[in-house]
């Protein structure tokens, strides 16, 4: 039996390698962090909390990283946990740098420290391209991170290619592009359409603000994309490899099919909000996934229309099961409405208050 180490395992893909790798019978580690309200909901809707053993870690301490190591004794480190979401990286770029940088070298370093054998994954991204490439993109492709987030994953990337040249370590970067899901974060675009298309149509709420409609992103489908990240670490030797589906589609259009599938017209429910624009927005990505498919095997299944279908279909589910009473361990019924968020665009608005109070319900 292999054992694997999986940072931020109580993320969207933490949650789905950990059910993977329970399937292939690893015995599987996982990292959380301290947080006041248990944030446990995807390994349970996933049937698996009780079989993942759980170590609290924080990126900004090593010694909690070499103390996962020590206690897990891993073959694999799939290390996922990062402050993910670009747009908060513009709020908070230190904490980007702290977390989504430094906390790569931190766990690299106790690897190095304690076993050089271990083989490890780092979740790199395709908004390492950032804005000014031809699309499609390949492994080939030069980078011009356009964000904090993607600056400091631009420092997780060489640090891994570092190690893996200078200590021989086994440490692959999978550049995967967007990858969604039922379990995918309530802010991330995807899920915030899929999550307000079946609250609206249900009568639960009557707007949804987004920012740029124009974006354009390659979106497959998370539990594809985690398989990508085992084979990668199955290999017989260490390397780096796109994954995306090869497709390209714009925050409009999932807006359309989203409010499709429930039978509304997306135009009488989406405006437009200046606060959720970013200072910097990467224009267009698209996967070229070739040499994964080549060495890897790998090839996407879920496509575009598809993958809307699942994510609206879920959270529809979620929300009828809320109606009759249900109580499902799911983020959306916490999160703060959008009329409560205060964000770095808001913030010259100096009549606006610094703190207002969450609404109960979203
Ligand atoms: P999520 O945001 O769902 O999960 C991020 C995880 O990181 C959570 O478990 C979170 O813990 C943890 N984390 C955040 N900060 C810290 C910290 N200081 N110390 C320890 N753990 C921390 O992301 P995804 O699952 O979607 O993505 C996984 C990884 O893949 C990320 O690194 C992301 O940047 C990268 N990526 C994602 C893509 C996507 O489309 N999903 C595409 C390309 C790359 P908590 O639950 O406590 O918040
Ligand atoms: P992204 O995902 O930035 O690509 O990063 P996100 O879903 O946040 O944004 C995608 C695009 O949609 C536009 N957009 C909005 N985005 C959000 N979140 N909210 C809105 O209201 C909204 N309106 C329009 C954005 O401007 C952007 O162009 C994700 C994360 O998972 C990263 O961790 C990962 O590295 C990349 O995907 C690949």
């Amino acid at each position: 039996m292999k054992n694997a180490l999986i940072t931020g395992i109580t993320g969207q893909d933490g949650a789905y390698l950990a059910q993977l790798l329970l399937q292939k019978d690893y015995k599987v580690y996982g990292t959380y962090r301290r947080l006041s309200t248990p944030n446990f909901w995807r390994l349970q809707s996933l049937g698996i909390f009780d079989k993942v053993a759980l170590i609290p870690a924080d990126l900004v301490d090593s010694s909690s990283i070499m103390t996962a190591i020590n206690i897990s004794q891993p073959h694999e480190v799939y290390h996922l946990a990062a402050q993910s979401f670009v747009g908060a990286s513009f709020d908070q770029p230190v904490g980007a740098g702290e977390i989504t940088a430094l906390g790569v070298t931190r766990v690299l370093e106790s690897i190095k420290e304690i076993n050089q054998d271990i083989r490890f994954y780092q979740a790199s991204t395709s908004e390492l391209y950032g804005n000014g490439n031809r699309a499609p993109q390949n492994e080939r492709t030069p980078f011009r991170p356009s964000s904090p987030y993607a600056a400091a994953k631009l420092y997780g990337y060489w640090l891994t290619t570092i190690y893996r040249e200078a200590y021989g370590i086994f440490a692959c970067n999978g550049i995967l592009f967007n990858h969604e899901s039922p379990l995918r974060g309530i802010e991330f675009v995807t899920r915030k359409i899929s999550n307000a298309a079946a609250k609206i149509s249900l009568g639960l709420k009557e707007r949804l603000p987004l920012g740029n409609l124009e974006a354009l992103r390659d979106w497959g489908y998370a539990p594809e994309y985690v398989e990508s990240m085992w084979l990668m670490l199955q290999q017989d030797k260490p390397d780096d490899y796109v994954i995306g589906t090869g497709e390209t589609h714009s925050v409009k259009e999932f807006a359309q099919k989203a409010f499709e599938a429930v039978g509304l017209d997306w135009q009488k429910y989406v405006e437009v909000d200046q606060r959720f624009f970013r200072p910097v927005d990467v224009d267009r990505l698209q996967a070229d996934c070739s040499k994964a498919k080549q060495s890897l095997g790998w090839q996407p299944r879920v496509k575009f229309d598809k993958l809307v279908e699942i994510m609206v279909q879920e959270d529809l589910n979620r929300w009828r099961r809320c109606q009759k009473g249900e109580a499902f361990p799911w983020d959306a019924p916490n999160y703060p409405s959008e009329a409560s968020m205060l964000t770095r665009s808001l913030r010259p608005r100096r009549e606006a208050p610094l703190v207002q109070p969450c609404p109960q319900g979203s």
